[in-house]
């Protein structure tokens, strides 16, 4: 009776995690949903090495089964030591041949991929844009052009764009599972890598290499949109006047106390590479606040107030002078309305 009630308290278990678990992740945030040219890459060799595996587990099971039924000790038989077999010579070969065999059917391609992926022969007449790891943000830097942008790094569909990556502080890893794999991002040398989006929409990234207390919420976006609402992109971004004054007259006091408050220390609005902290030229075109929280007034007041409280850790937390609620309030409203551009997150889903 207990033995049962067990069984099906286990089964109740495992249905009720597979059950919470299909639940997990976000939209294009997974390897096994390919829509990148990296990505169909990991996901070929995945599905290769998982037949190979399976094959090898067929066979052995087979004969493990034939085994374990033709040679058990049948009833009245004696207990006997069978003839004992020692160094034969084809089933030592065909044991070592069949796994280099298997070996070289994962090897080559994977190989072939290996190199593919590394090829920059194409950099110099692609986009290149520098990508800069800082705990716990993304920032971009769109070589050639007066483009700086941060959390969501915005690409032209079916091109290939250079990513040339460092990182300001510790080694973060750059993943969007569902366009490319991971590539490490280090303090001391420059590595770079190509990412080609098949479709247009947002796919989710994530730091991938263990980089302090927020590492689990060093999220950013990549935003795939056609070519020509890529150029309109740039374009408007590059048009920005970074003293523009809002109409609003709220909007306009949260500018005033946006530089009372030293906030221009470390963010820029515009072109300028200052990046202690992310650049927020298109800060109110994000759907997300600091990567994890949803872009709303609210969010913003107490991000303002108390960044600590969302992002553990963060190098904005007790560097700038006390801010009350009705001044974040006021910021929020001149922040929310940084809208240089129609081509956003939300117009590329
Ligand atoms: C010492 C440098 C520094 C100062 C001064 C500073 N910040 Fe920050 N800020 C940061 C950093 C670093 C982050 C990124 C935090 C993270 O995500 O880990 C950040 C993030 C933000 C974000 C989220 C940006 C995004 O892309 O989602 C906003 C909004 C922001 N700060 C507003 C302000 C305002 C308003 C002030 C002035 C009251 C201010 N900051 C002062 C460093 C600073
Ligand atoms: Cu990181």
């Amino acid at each position: 009776m207990k033995g049962w009630m067990g069984k099906i308290r286990a089964f109740c278990l495992l249905g009720l995690t597979a059950f919470v678990l299909s639940a997990c992740g976000k939209e294009n945030l997974t390897a096994l949903d390919p829509k990148g040219y990296g990505a169909d890459q990991s996901f070929n060799l995945i599905i290769l090495t998982t037949i190979v595996m399976l094959f090898v587990l067929a066979v052995v099971m087979v004969v493990y089964t034939i085994v374990l039924i033709r040679y058990r000790k049948k009833k009245g038989q004696k207990d006997y030591i069978p003839k004992q077999v020692e160094g034969n010579k084809t089933l030592e070969t065909v044991w070592t041949v069949i796994p280099i065999i298997l070996l070289l059917i994962i090897a080559v391609p994977t190989i072939t991929a290996t190199f593919d992926l590394a090829d920059e022969s194409a950099a110099s007449d692609s986009l290149n844009v520098q990508v800069t790891g800082n705990q716990y943000w993304w920032h971009f830097n769109y070589e050639g052009q007066e483009i700086q942008t941060s959390q969501d790094l915005y690409i032209p569909v079916g091109e290939k764009v250079y990513l040339n990556m460092k990182s300001s502080d510790v080694i973060h890893s750059f993943w969007v599972p569902a366009i490319s794999g991971k590539m490490d991002v280090n303090p001391e040398n420059e590595n770079t890598m190509y990412i080609e989006a098949h479709e247009e929409g947002v796919y989710w990234g994530k730091c991938a290499e263990f980089c302090g207390p927020s590492h689990s919420l060093m999220d950013f976006k990549v935003v795939a949109v056609s070519q020509d609402e890529f150029d309109q992109w740039a374009q408007d971004m590059q048009n920005v006047d970074p003293e523009a004054e809002p109409e609003d007259a709220v909007a306009q006091e949260g500018q005033s106390l946006f530089q009372e408050k030293n906030c221009m220390s470390c963010h820029a609005i515009g072109s300028s590479p200052a990046q202690i902290g992310p650049n927020l030229t298109d800060f109110g075109n994000r759907s997300k606040l600091a990567g994890v929280e949803d872009l709303t007034k609210e969010n913003l007041v107490q991000w303002i107030t108390d960044p600590e409280s969302i992002k553990p850790g963060n190098k904005m937390t007790g560097n700038y002078p006390e801010v009350s609620d009705d001044e974040a309030g006021k910021i929020a409203e001149y922040l929310l309305q940084l809208k240089p551009t129609d081509i956003t997150p939300e117009s590329a889903q």
